[in-house]
C-alpha cells in the first residue's frame, strides 16, 4: 500500500501529493513547519505543537487555511492511514504558488501537508555513551534578522551549522548567538547540570522554544530539581557536571564531549538519566494531562 499524505483537505497516495514549482515554500523557504511524534497511538503534546505552528504562521503573516481542530484531526488521521502507532509527523504549511517575485501577497492558497513516517532515531550507542559535539562557527540568526522562535521552512542557518558538525565527525553542533552566548543545537535545545541544578538558555538567547525542553523543565520541577533559564557561555558547558540535549526526534540525549573537552566524568550523568527515564514514562503515560 502506498504511503498516504494529507494534502490540503484530504488523504492522497504519495505520488499524488505534489506542490507547484512556483510555491514560495520552494522558491524562498516561505512557510512554516512542525515535527511531532506519536507514542502508542497518541500524539505527544499535539496542542503545544499546533500552538507553535500557528504562532509561527502569524509571525510571518501566513494564515493557515485549516482551523486548529481540523489540523489536529489531519495529524491523527494521517498516522492512522499509515498504520503508525509510534511515528513521526511532519506538518508543513507553505505560502503557496505565486509569481516569481518575493511578494507574498502575489500568492494564493497556502498548501497544508502532513507526512507521517517511522521515526529514525540517533543510534542507541549515543544514548548509552553520550554524544560528542562541536561548536559551529555559524551563528544562530539574530532575532532582528529572523527570529529563531519561528519554525520556518528557512532552515539553512541550522543546516550550515549541521554541516560543520558533520565535517567534524559529530551528528549535532552547538550554535552560539551573536553575543557569543550558547543558543541551542541545530535541531535540539541544550541543558547543563551544575551542582545538581539545571540551567538552559532563555528564549531571548535566540532559540526555538522546544516542546521537549518545556516537558523536561516540568519533569525537573516535579522531581525537585531546580531549573533556571539563564544566559550561558561555552565556559558554563565546558565546566558543567552534565550536559544533554532535548528535541522531538532525539528526546533526551546525553552530551559527554564538547569541542574536545570532556564534560563531567565523560559518561551520561545521574540527572540526565533520571530525566531520560521520566521523559520515557511521560510519553507513555495515558492520562490527558501528559
Ligand atoms: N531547536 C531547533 C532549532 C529545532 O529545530 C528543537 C530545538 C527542539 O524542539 P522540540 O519542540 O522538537 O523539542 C528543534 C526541533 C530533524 C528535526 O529532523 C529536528 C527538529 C524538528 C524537526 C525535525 O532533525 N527540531
Amino acid at each position: 500500500m502506498p504511503r498516504m499524505i494529507f494534502m490540503n483537505d484530504s488523504l492522497v497516495p504519495e505520488h499524488e501529493a505534489k506542490v507547484s514549482v512556483f510555491d514560495h515554500g520552494l522558491l524562498y523557504g516561505d512557510g512554516v513547519f512542525e515535527g511531532l511524534r506519536s507514542y502508542g497511538g497518541r500524539v505527544f503534546r499535539l496542542d503545544a505543537h499546533l500552538d507553535r505552528l500557528y504562532a509561527s504562521g502569524r509571525a510571518i503573516c501566513l494564515a493557515i487555511p485549516l482551523a486548529k481542530p481540523a489540523m489536529a484531526k489531519a495529524v491523527v488521521d494521517t498516522l492512522a492511514a499509515n498504520n503508525l502507532a509510534d511515528g513521526y509527523v511532519r506538518l508543513v504549511v507553505t505560502r503557496g504558488a505565486g509569481s516569481l517575485g518575493l511578494d507574498p501577497n502575489k500568492t494564493s492558497h497556502p498548501q497544508v501537508i502532513v507526512i507521517a513516517d517511522t521515526i529514525s532515531l540517533y543510534p542507541r550507542e549515543y544514548y548509552e555513551r553520550g554524544l560528542r559535539i562541536v561548536t559551529a562557527a555559524t551563528q544562530r540568526t539574530q532575532s532582528a534578522a529572523l527570529s529563531p522562535r519561528i519554525k520556518s521552512l528557512n532552515y539553512l542557518n541550522n543546516i550550515m551549522a549541521k554541516l560543520e558538525g558533520l565535517q567534524a565527525g559529530c551528528i549535532e553542533a552547538l550554535m552560539l548567538n551573536h553575543k557569543g552566548e550558547v543558543a541551542e543545537c541545530t535541531g535540539d535545545n541544550v541543558f547543563a547540570v551544575r551542582q545538581g541544578r539545571l540551567v538552559t538558555p532563555p528564549p531571548d538567547a535566540g532559540i526555538l522554544e522546544g516542546i521537549t525542553r518545556a516537558a523536561v523543565m516540568e519533569l525537573a520541577a516535579a522531581a525537585g530539581i531546580d531549573c533556571r533559564e539563564m544566559a550561558l557561555v561555552r565556559h558554563d558547558l565546558y565546566t558543567a557536571d552534565e550536559c544533554f540535549l532535548t528535541g522531538t526526534a532525539a528526546e533526551v540525549i546525553p552530551v559527554v564531549e564538547i569541542d574536545g573537552r570532556v564534560i563531567g566524568s565523560g559518561v551520561p550523568g545521574p540527572v540526565t538519566k533520571r530525566l531520560t527515564d521520566d521523559f520515557h514514562a511521560l510519553v507513555r503515560q495515558t492520562g490527558a494531562d501528559r
